[in-house]
Parts: structure tokens; sequence; C-alpha cells
């Protein structure tokens, strides 16, 4: 009986919250990510933004479907434009990655919007991320929060 007591506990534990941090990338992920990193923002604010490059190393365009971070409540995939002299922010419900290519996230255009994070984060702190694409493979990022460079 003890036993069957430990074992629930240790079920009830694993599935209590969301961490990404023992995970590993699934096997067949086709794409990897490199400059990722995040915008350090007021202690106040609510939102954050990331910036990243994804490269697609296969013969197959890739589709991004999904944002997640255990360390904010949601993450949009959008980009800034601008018409008649104003900047506007463009929501998508996914992220294409042409084959054979990259698709960069970088300021003043596309780029990972980050909601209503669950802790003060500084410069230095590491941010998990999993992307997630339509072909349900993942890859799990760890995203720098860093000053911004104007
Ligand atoms: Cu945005």
């Amino acid at each position: 009986m003890k036993n069957i007591i430990t074992l629930f506990i240790l079920l009830i534990s694993s599935y209590s919250h969301i961490s990404f941090a023992n995970e590993a990338d699934s096997t067949t992920v086709r794409f990897t990510v490199e400059n990722a990193w995040i915008a350090e923002a007021p202690p106040v604010s609510k939102v954050m933004v990331a910036y990243l490059t994804i490269n697609n190393q296969s013969n197959q365009a890739i589709t991004i479907v999904k944002a997640e971070s255990d360390l904010y409540s949601s993450i949009e995939f959008h980009e800034t434009v601008h018409e008649n002299g104003l900047a506007r922010m463009v929501r998508y419900s996914e992220l294409l990655v042409p084959a054979n290519d990259n698709l960069e996230l970088k300021r003043g255009g596309k780029h990972l919007m980050l909601f209503n994070p669950t802790k003060r984060l500084k410069i230095g702190d590491t941010v998990t991320i999993r992307l997630t694409t339509a072909d349900d493979t993942f890859k799990i990022i760890s995203v720098p929060v860093k000053k911004v460079q104007y």
C-alpha cells in the first residue's frame, strides 16, 4: 500500500507543472535555431519580445505552429508592419520556414511576442522555449535575456 501511495505522489508531481528543461528535442526535428535572444523589458512590462533565426536544413518547408514556455502565459507569432508612417503588429497563426532556407525573426520585423512573464526576467536569465511544428516535431531552445542595443 505504501508503495502505491508513493507511486501516486510521483505521478502527481510529474504532471503538476510543465517543464521542458529535461526534455530532449524530438528525433525527427528538421531545423536548428541560432541567434535567439529576448529583449530585456521594464519590470512592469506584461509583454516581452524574442528574436531568433530558424534554419530549415530539409527539402520541405517547415511550419512552426506553436511556441510555449512555462515562464510566459502565452507566446504569439507577430510581425511589425509599417503603413502610412505608423507601425502596427500583425499576428500570425504559424511561421513558415522555406525548404533549405532561413526564417529570420529580427527587430522591426517578425518576432515572438511573449505575454505575462511569471517572474521578473533580467539580463543574463535564460528562458526555455519549446517550438512545435505542424508535423508534430519539436525543438527546445534556451534563450538568453539581453540588453537591447540601439
Ligand atoms: Cu508583437
